[in-house]
């Protein structure tokens, strides 16, 4: 039995979305965020010593790394589904997408997750005039040019074809949900990027997508 070690509002939820999509059985073991820190309980590190999510046991395989994962699961019981043929051109875009979602993608996003944190964060009055003029420096001259960037090529990829890897829909979308949910939630993609919006409302109307959603419990990405 496949168990997802599933934290609230995280990248797990993709594999739940999967193993939906792939109808295969598994067992999800929920996690909560500290919600002061955002962290993962100290529990999950009993599991995999980075302690994040998502970590799924199979037998008697342990394996965190969504990308890892979302491949593991795909190649072990997608019987060919969700993965373009060896060899193709789509087959090497799908490796391109399920390395970029997490390589490429989500560091920018981070950046701004910390650097929003760091403004906020509770600290003396005499220092938040710095904290601010730091945090804005970073935004502007590094992070938010960065994620301008991203979600063009995104824009402009989604331009070829209706799925990223191609015509068909695949595992690499999946993956690459959770980058372009946080930017929606939190770094700008708004409709002024109409086909990657497009491509997003694709995706969640999946009926896999929405039957993860109810096994995952709530999902609403940090903002
Ligand atoms: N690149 C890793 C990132 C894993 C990761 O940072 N997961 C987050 C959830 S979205 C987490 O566990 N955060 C809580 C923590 O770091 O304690 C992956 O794709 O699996």
């Amino acid at each position: 039995m496949i168990t997802v070690h599933h934290l609230n509002n995280s990248r797990s939820q993709r594999v739940l979305w999967l193993l939906e999509e792939l109808g295969v059985d598994y067992q999800v073991k929920r996690y909560e965020r500290d919600p002061a820190t955002m962290l993962a309980p100290p529990s999950l590190r009993a599991v995999h010593p980075l302690g994040k999510s998502p970590v799924i046991t199979d037998g008697d395989l342990t394996l965190a790394e969504s990308g890892a994962i979302v491949e593991h699961l795909a190649g072990r019981y997608g019987g060919g589904r969700l993965v373009p043929l060896a060899g193709t051109p789509d087959r090497l875009r799908y490796t391109y997408w399920m390395h970029y979602a997490e390589g490429s993608a989500m560091p920018p996003l981070l950046l701004k997750l910390v650097i929003d944190r760091i403004e906020t964060a509770p600290m003396p009055f005499f220092v938040r005039p710095v904290a601010r003029a730091i945090a804005g420096r970073a935004r502007s001259s590094f992070i938010e040019p960065q994620i301008k960037l991203h979600l063009d090529f995104v824009e402009g990829e989604l331009g070829k074809s209706s799925w990223l890897a191609g015509s068909e829909f695949t595992a690499a979308d999946i993956q690459m949900s959770f980058p372009l949910e946080a930017a929606a939630a939190r770094a700008g993609l708004d409709g002024t990027r109409p086909r990657t919006m497009a491509y997003l409302d694709r995706l969640h109307a999946r009926p896999a997508y929405r039957r993860a959603l109810d096994k995952g419990g709530p999902y609403e990405l940090l903002r």
